[in-house]
């Protein structure tokens, strides 16, 4: 029998199988490498006993066989855009499909509509507020096993409860929290949401940094779809559009045709991995 592991409590797993979720151990020779959230498991004597192969691994959260990640961002708490853009390019490295999720529109319109406009040539965006139906614009995305990434209080668990619609994870209540928030969400857990849908609670992805830092920094560019046209107006193909010496980036973010903040947060992270090489 083939089952998903929705959940790991102590020593057993939630296995969704055959539209029944039952509990289980896991043999003792799978404990070595672990059963992971996410996992496609076999099942035989009422044990896990064989753990199919991953398409993709977390540690920070636990999961696996990811296909999409839900970057959520909102007017408030103020976005990290520079953590959404490593974001991006770990779902590149990860066969992840991103899409941008701007939540909280019903509390500055204008603000969401700006981040869209940086974005949505990059990668699918949607605008939407928990607070109304605009939220289900989410669920048509729903396939296969979606993440949700993002800051503390930008309304990660508020998306599973309104696509759940029911109080399964918990959303921080503490209305004064909402710049800061308060993480409530520790263990990871698939809701499903039908078939082939579901859809994980994450408390953020953490050592992100680490994560990218076995990159070369001369690849980076690479994953910048948006400097393309731009890069063959630079004296050399090696370019790193570092700075604005004979670089055609660096002209395109001049005449506005590049995301300033886009560009700005490349260089910061090109950056990063060549210090880091230096030691
Ligand atoms: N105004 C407004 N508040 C929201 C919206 N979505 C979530 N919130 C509030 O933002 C706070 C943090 O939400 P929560 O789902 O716990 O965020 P998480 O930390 O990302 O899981 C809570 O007070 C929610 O009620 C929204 O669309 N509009
Ligand atoms: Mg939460
Ligand atoms: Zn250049």
């Amino acid at each position: 029998m083939k089952g998903l592991v929705l959940k790991k409590h102590a020593d057993q797993f939630v296995v969704l199988s055959g539209g029944k979720e039952e509990c289980f151990v896991a043999r003792k020779n799978l404990k070595k490498d672990g059963v992971f959230v996410g996992d496609y498991v076999e099942i035989e004597e009422g044990a896990i006993c064989k753990i199919e192969k991953r398409k993709n691994l977390l540690v920070r959260p636990p999961l696996a066989n990811i296909d999409k990640l839900l970057i959520v961002v909102a007017p408030v708490p103020k976005p990290d855009l520079y953590t959404v853009d490593k974001l991006l390019l770990f779902c590149k490295l990860n066969d992840i499909t991103p899409i941008l999720c701007i939540n909280k529109s019903d509390l500055n319109i204008d603000f969401c509509k700006e981040i869209e406009k940086t974005y949505k040539t990059i990668v699918k965006t949607i605008i939407f507020s928990c607070l109304d139906e605009s939220v289900l614009k989410l669920k048509s995305q729903i396939k296969g096993l979606c993440v949700l990434a993002g800051q503390s209080a930008v309304g990660k668990s508020s998306i599973v409860n309104a696509l759940l619609k029911e109080d399964v994870a918990k959303v921080d209540t503490f209305s004064k929290k909402i710049e800061r928030g308060k993480q409530t969400t520790r263990v990871v857990q698939i809701y499903s949401l039908g078939k082939d849908k579901f859809l994980a609670d994450t408390a953020g992805f953490s050592k992100l940094d680490e994560r990218l830092l076995n990159l070369d920094e001369r690849e980076v560019k690479s994953y910048y779809p948006e400097f393309l046209p731009y890069a063959g107006a630079c004296k050399y193909h090696s370019c790193l559009h570092l700075d604005g010496k004979n670089c055609g980036v660096f002209d395109a973010v001049q005449n506005g045709k590049i995301s300033k903040t886009r560009y700005e947060n490349y260089k910061k992270l090109v950056l990063t991995l060549k210090n880091f090489k230096k030691y």
